[in-house]
């Protein structure tokens, strides 16, 4: 006879799953304690920060990352970042604590009422399994589900009292030790149907969503795109929790408008718009107008099928992203006989006076960017400067908070890193959204996660203030931040901090945070206001 939790740690080391984030309390101690040897603790020491490392984990390993958090609270606490981990599409495995049974019942203190419920809108699948030997078998049904596409988190709530419970070593090899695989190809008569209106198509453009990357279909994009002159622009970055094409090559265009009638308006010069690897479309704020003009037509291709049904317009093929770009690309015959697209303008060198705006801080990390560099973004007001100046390049090297909620950006970086321990990763905060999870601070001191934090303090709301002006909200409270000091702040939790203004101070701050082995912020004064 094995334990529940001998079975468990059994389950996760053959799924590779021996990094657990986490922080726990007296519901999860039965789980944790003796802890093997081979498997890593990474503490967070907020629910949302635990949530958004393994995020960042998850989608920089490409793998199922394992969060472990508290009962009731701590879920709750972790909501929000389950939230962006589902629009981001991170296969996380998402485990809480829970009372014992036998007190369940009578609702003794920390017992997670219906603790199925509490994540479910953000969850894939969410369960309390009946028995205590169900635990394992849950656990591999959660794996598969986050897993399987469209990825995103799973949830499972174990009570404390599970874990010693004794097991059949019998039902673990016939109930878990099974592997899943859920990468589809389309038929072929649904590639040579888009093939033939490719072909067809008079002036075709590619919308590039995060799913390119994440399906490995990176290369698969730029072949078809060279082969067959595709304009290509980004899904807008609303949802962009990815880059789908080097925002470097002749084809790139730029970012989509995220709003329904400017996006429109955008697409008006094509007759054929493939969608790929993001939803149609990822659309804020609401500016209406028609979806599109009347002589384009769209072709999305998702491996959602909620995505593929919620679309407003167009057809959708729902198969791998990446296997659908590659057989596309072996279908057509290519190169096509069309102009090749515009190209893009250069980037503006913005003015380097003093206090900097967000493209000048940008225009100076281009500078000091290593090659193989990851950017982990959470600042609001100058995403569009930092696309527009460093134009990454290369697979894997940007994340962002797909669905708008504040808190990924600094735990995510760290969980890249510690994905990625071989590419310098740099997170780009503004001094507002670092608050959602400055606890992170703590987790990259104390292990010594190398992440080069990079904050703009303009102390306001900038993106808010801008949000204002759109919607004609005037009066409104609370959107000047005066006298956060995030540097200070995540030198008392242990990393090194500098604070700087202008140019050259900038540049020697990065050229010497970059060259450090350890995590260091730098933060650097900035102007207001929103920067493109
Ligand atoms: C969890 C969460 N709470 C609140 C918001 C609303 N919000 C969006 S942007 C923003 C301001 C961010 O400020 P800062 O990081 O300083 O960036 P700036 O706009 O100045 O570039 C806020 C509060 C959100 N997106 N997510």
């Amino acid at each position: 006879m094995s334990t529940v939790r001998d079975v468990t740690f059994d389950l996760l080391r053959e799924r590779g799953m021996t990094t657990i984030f986490g922080n726990p309390g007296s519901t999860e101690l039965p789980m944790l304690a003796d802890f093997p040897s081979d498997f890593r603790y990474v503490l967070g020491l907020h629910e949302g920060v635990a949530v958004a490392m393994a995020d960042g984990f998850a989608q920089a390993s490409g793998t199922v990352a394992h969060v472990n958090l508290h009962t009731a609270p701590g879920l709750g606490n972790g909501v929000g970042a389950i939230f962006t981990a589902r629009s981001n599409k991170a296969p996380l495995l998402v485990t809480a604590g829970q009372q014992a049974r036998s007190l369940m019942t009578l609702q003794a203190l920390l017992t997670n009422r219906d603790a199925i419920e509490v994540a479910k809108p953000y969850v894939k699948f969410s369960v309390e399994p009946p028995r205590a030997q169900d635990v394992p078998h849950a656990l591999a049904q959660a794996i598969h589900h986050a897993g399987l596409p469209p990825r995103g988190p799973a949830f499972v709530s174990i009570p404390m009292d599970d874990w010693k419970a004794e097991i059949e070593p019998v039902d673990f090899t016939t109930q878990i030790r099974r592997t899943t695989g859920g990468r589809a190809r389309p038929s072929d008569d649904e590639i040579a149907a888009l093939a033939e209106r490719l072909r067809a198509a008079r002036n075709p453009c590619l919308v590039a969503g995060p799913d390119i990357d994440a399906s490995g279909g990176w290369d698969a994009a730029v072949a078809l795109a060279e082969q067959e002159r595709l304009a290509v622009w980004a899904a807008p970055a609303t949802g962009g929790n990815r880059l789908g094409f080097p925002e470097d090559h002749p084809s790139f265009q730029g970012l989509l408008a995220p709003a329904v009638g400017p996006a429109g308006h955008m697409l008006e010069p094509y007759d054929l718009v493939i969608v790929a690897g993001s939803s149609v479309l990822p659309y804020y704020p609401n500016i209406p107008g028609p979806y599109l003009a009347p002589g384009t037509e769209l072709v999305a291709i998702t491996s959602d099928p909620d995505e593929a049904a919620r679309a407003p317009m167009g057809d959708a093929i729902v198969a791998d992203v990446g296997l659908t770009l590659r057989a596309l690309v072996d279908a057509l015959d290519g190169p096509a006989d069309r102009e090749p697209p515009p190209p893009r303008a250069a980037a503006e060198t913005p003015e380097f006076s003093e206090p900097l705006s967000g493209a000048a801080v940008h225009a100076v990390l281009r500078e000091r960017f290593p090659e193989d560099g990851i950017v982990v973004i959470e600042s609001p007001s100058s995403t569009g400067a930092l696309r527009n100046q460093l134009r990454l390049s290369r697979s894997g090297s940007y994340y962002f908070s797909g669905g708008g909620g504040l808190g990924f950006g600094l735990p995510a970086s760290i969980g890249v890193a510690l994905a990625q321990p071989d590419r310098p990763v740099v997170c780009v905060l503004g001094e507002g959204s670092a608050q959602y999870a400055i606890t992170g601070f703590w987790t990259a001191a104390a292990y010594n996660v190398p992440v080069k934090f990079l904050v703009l303090r303009n102390n306001e709301y900038a993106i808010l203030k801008w949000f204002g002006s759109l919607e004609a909200v005037s009066g409104a409270p609370a959107l000047d931040l005066p006298g956060l000091d995030v540097a200070a702040t995540a030198q008392s939790y242990g990393v090194e901090s500098v604070t700087v203004s202008g140019r050259d101070a900038l540049d020697a701050a990065l050229a010497t945070a970059m060259s450090s082995d350890g995590p260091r912020v730098v933060q650097v004064e900035c102007a207001p206001g929103m920067s493109a």
